[in-house]
């Protein structure tokens, strides 16, 4: 007949290391010629924001010289890079976006 032998099975579950990718911080420029409400609703087209705070982030931008749109991947930021100053020239407006290591 079977035996209880009394040992304990302990169930360990693997938590593989995992490594988070490089994010990148897209960035508005200040310039003096693009008009506010172009900025505005770029901030609304290619990062998703509502009226008001594609406002505020334009306000703080026109204030402080520039500011963070929005945290991505390399392969994100540059792709909203590339559309948002192709936009601008297409338009006809020198309004600059970059994207630095965040
Ligand atoms: N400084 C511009 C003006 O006075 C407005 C502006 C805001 C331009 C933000 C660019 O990223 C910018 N019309």
């Amino acid at each position: 007949p079977e035996r209880d032998h009394g040992e304990c099975l302990t169930v360990q579950t693997v938590r593989p290391e995992v490594s988070r990718p490089p994010l990148y911080q897209v960035v508005l420029l200040n310039d003096d010629f693009t008009p506010m409400d172009f900025v505005v609703e770029v901030l609304q087209l290619f990062f998703a924001m509502n009226r008001e705070k594609a406002t505020q982030v334009m306000l703080h931008v026109h204030t402080r010289g520039k500011g963070v749109c929005g945290v991505y991947t390399r392969e994100v930021a540059e792709s909203k890079v590339s559309q948002v100053n192709d936009f601008s020239r297409q338009h006809q407006h020198p309004l600059l976006c970059t994207m630095e290591k965040a």
